[in-house]
């Protein structure tokens, strides 16, 4: 699947109209492809803009497909994949865009998969893995804040943090295979306290980065915000104020919303979930079952819940038990139909009015301090993705391991087996020694195009 040998080609502008549409085409056969749908005979100067026509047509009639381009070459290696890549600027029109694809197809080309052009960029080494995940990232990004944290990666900051924490292991290693060649016991060319002392500080660097890690996962991924309460007590009416819709039903029946119902929301610049979940009561059908039933898994998977209760009534025994169930959570309990008087009395819940709108916004500051941990959001999580998480973890374990084998000054050899493995990790993340299988997901996620 990773042939980088064929040119391929894609529309890298999303489906549909617009003022432009551009293609991309990139391979050893670029510019004899893109000659095949311009009538431009000249040589395309490299990096200039060329205005030009489509020459496409079918049963003679090379009007088929009529539009003015402008058309850019990038001859390799400085291109976006590194190989040579012509551009072609067309009118956004659906119908000339997917002809000058056949015409291309026609010339040779193939058509490119999802992510293709950015694997070939990888393959090529214009991007680490690191970066070609991080352009995934910024395309994906809702909110300003995912789309600085993707552009810092795009820029090489955890790429750098993670090099000079592998030079410092392989500055090691060499000074412990030196030592290994000499036959008689000890260490010969570092001393273990000093071993122990360096592996104490990649540690410690480690673990700032993964102090961060939560934060930037959440950042990258968004948090599912699940609100929760028996019937009738204003989930619904909460839901559509704070996500600006009417997405959800609002009537005075009990046992109004049957299923989750979900809605993108930022918060602070925090991209969330919200979502709807059906009241809590010994339902009346099975809808109604299977809608709880639901609610009540939502719940688990929330990365915070938001018990409403009605605060100008008395406490239910369906409240007590979702409050006793949410106690060991991330939670924030509203006190919801303020407006009618607060007479329930319950320490740290916020009053609000979920018609009226009072107390949203500290409803929507608590929101944000409960999962960020109070924690004002610095715009450098420099770590935000599962992958890179869970093999810095593992890297982590690797040197601290290496690090108490070298206070018991344990031979060379063992502390040789976790610091190489270590390493191996730092490749995996930037993508040096990265199985195929591996790759493949990552770039499977991409659109065509990209
Ligand atoms: N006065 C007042 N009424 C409210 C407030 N919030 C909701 N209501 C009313 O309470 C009733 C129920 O509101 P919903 O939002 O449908 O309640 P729900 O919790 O989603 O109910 P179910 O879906 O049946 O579980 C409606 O008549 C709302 O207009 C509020 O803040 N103040
Ligand atoms: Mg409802």
């Amino acid at each position: 699947m990773f042939s980088p040998d064929d040119t391929i080609v894609a529309i890298a502008t999303p489906p549909g109209r617009g003022g432009l549409g551009v293609i991309r085409i990139s391979g050893p056969d670029a510019l004899t492809v893109a000659s095949a749908v311009i009538t431009r005979r000249a040589p395309l100067v490299p990096r200039q803009a060329t205005f030009t026509r489509t020459r496409i047509g079918s049963g003679g009639d090379p009007r088929q497909a009529a539009d003015t381009v402008i058309v850019t070459s990038f001859p390799a290696p400085r291109s976006y994949t590194g190989q040579d890549v012509v551009e072609v600027s067309a009118h956004g029109s659906p119908v000339i865009l997917r002809a000058i694809i056949g015409a291309a197809v026609g010339a040779g080309a193939r058509l490119a998969r999802p992510g293709e052009f950015t694997l070939r960029a990888f393959l090529n080494g214009k991007l680490d893995l690191v970066q070609a995940e991080a352009v995934g990232d910024l395309i994906a990004a809702a909110t300003p804040l995912q789309a600085r944290v993707a552009f810092d990666q795009l820029e090489g900051t955890l790429t750098r943090r993670i090099a000079t924490l592998d030079a410092e292991l392989f500055d090691l290693i060499v000074k412990l295979e030196a030592s290994l060649d000499f036959p008689d016991e000890g260490y010969h060319f570092i001393e273990p306290a000093s071993i122990a002392t360096s592996l104490g500080r990649v540690a410690k660097q480690l673990d700032t980065l993964l102090g961060d890690a939560e934060r930037g996962r959440m950042i990258r991924d968004g948090a599912v915000v699940v609100i929760a309460g028996r019937t009738n007590v204003g989930k619904s009416s909460l839901f559509n104020y704070l996500s600006g819709s009417d997405r959800a039903i609002v009537t005075d029946v009990p046992g109004t919303t049957r299923d989750l119902i979900t809605e993108p929301l930022e918060v602070e610049g925090l991209a969330l979930t919200l979502v709807d979940t059906a009241g809590i009561r010994d339902a009346l059908d099975i809808v109604e079952r299977e809608g709880v039933a639901r609610g009540a898994r939502a719940r688990e998977v929330a990365d915070l819940v938001i018990v409403v209760l009605d605060g100008s009534s008395p406490l239910t025994q369906d409240d007590d038990e979702l409050l006793e169930r949410t106690s060991d959570v991330a939670r924030v309990v509203v006190l919801n139909k303020a407006d009618r008087g607060v007479t329930l009395e319950l320490p740290g819940a916020l009053a609000v009015s979920a018609t009226r709108g009072d107390g949203v916004p500290d409803l929507r500051l608590r929101i944000h301090a409960v999962l960020t941990g109070d924690e004002p959001l610095r715009d450098t999580a420099a770590i935000s993705n599962l992958r890179h998480i869970s093999l810095l973890r593992d890297a982590r374990t690797l040197v601290e391991s290496a690090r108490l084998a070298a206070i018991e000054a344990t031979p060379e050899e063992f502390l040789l087996v976790d610091l190489q493995a270590a390493r191996a990790h730092f490749d995996e993340i930037v993508g040096a020694r990265t199985p195929d299988d591996v790759l493949r997901q990552i770039f499977e996620r991409f659109c065509i195009g990209k």
